[in-house]
């Protein structure tokens, strides 16, 4: 009996790994005012907190928040996407869907290339949605990740309502370190906002339904402002002294016209009058510059990395290439 206390008091003295594993999430009070605002909104109370006490944490998902892709330099980000296997795999998710391209770009308004290049970049069309469970994950974030702990308690929140609305089991949404879910990688938030039912099946399937995965990817562009007049990145030079940092994010608010008075070249003609920002990248040739329009700031909306924004602008052209759009 001694022996067994004491090994219960060295153990509770060490913290013992099960604690870890098992961090208890429901006692926390952060979730207990999250599940106050739930309740508010119908949902059971006893159902949510239940689901808590079983979410785990997951350190793994803490390392690869502190490792992002996105702090490579550009040449070395853009090799990750850029790739001949990217755009035959976009050839053949094209080839499968080519009806429902057609149509989420006539009704909203985004050239079938960018819903491509985003599904692309996002989840290879569908071959990597992440295999974390989306509860685990946000709850590690919003509860154990200080850092960002507003913003993933949010989205975990957005979780509970997003299954109740969608009629989905919590437990199983699954989906990248993050939290995002489904071929278009969509967080709660936006899942909720942004998703469509573009087969008119009466659900918003973001996660086994390419069609509705489609559709909502060109939604959000749509919604954010996407503008199909305008063209997106367009390579300029003479442009070091109109960059303040390099790699950094865009602000769109320039003239073409204002950056070709300050001795930018090559800004096309067209977009003298639209409002633009010069991005510089560090290049695999040395820095690049490109004068990037409205559409790219939407891409950053998406993830706000201009790196993810280029990669996806690259991969796109390359598609309407390789599909002769
Ligand atoms: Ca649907």
């Amino acid at each position: 009996m001694r022996i067994i206390q004491t090994i219960i008091i060295v153990a509770s003295l060490l913290g013992s790994p099960l604690s870890l594993a098992n961090p208890n999430y429901a006692e926390r009070s952060e979730v207990k005012a999250m599940v106050k605002r739930l309740a508010a909104k119908g949902l059971d109370s006893s159902a949510v907190l239940t689901l808590m006490s079983e979410a785990k944490r997951l350190d793994t998902v803490i390392n690869a928040m502190n490792r992002p892709a996105e702090r490579k330099k550009w040449k070395d980000y853009r090799a990750i996407f850029l790739k001949p296997a990217r755009i035959l795999a976009a050839k053949s998710f094209y080839q499968k869907h080519k009806r429902t391209f057609a149509r989420a770009e006539l009704q909203l308004g985004v050239p079938v290339e960018v819903i491509l290049a985003i599904i692309g970049v996002e989840t290879y069309f569908g071959r990597n949605k992440g295999s974390f469970r989306a509860l685990d994950a946000l709850a590690t974030l919003g509860l154990d990740y200080p850092k960002r702990a507003k913003f993933f308690l949010g989205e975990l929140e957005s979780l509970f309502l997003l299954a109740k609305e969608e009629n989905l089991s919590v437990t199983d949404l699954k989906g990248s370190y993050a939290g995002a879910m489904g071929f278009g990688q969509f967080i709660p938030s936006s899942y909720l906002a942004y998703a469509i039912d573009f087969d008119d099946d009466g659900r918003r399937d973001l996660i086994n339904n390419p069609v509705d995965a489609i559709g909502s990817v060109a939604n959000y562009l749509m919604r954010h402002g996407w503008d199909d007049a305008y063209g997106i990145a367009s390579v300029v030079s003479n442009a070091a002294s109109s960059v303040k940092k390099m790699e950094s994010a865009i602000v769109i608010k320039e003239t073409g016209s204002e950056l070709m008075e300050q001795g930018v070249k090559g800004i096309p003609a067209a977009w003298a009058q639209l409002p633009l920002d010069v991005l510089g990248l560090h290049g695999i040739k040395g820095d690049e510059f490109w004068a990037v329009t409205k559409n790219f700031y939407v891409i950053t909306r998406y993830n706000r990395s201009p790196l993810y924004a280029m990669a996806v602008t690259q991969l796109s052209e390359e598609i309407a290439k390789e599909l002769a759009l």
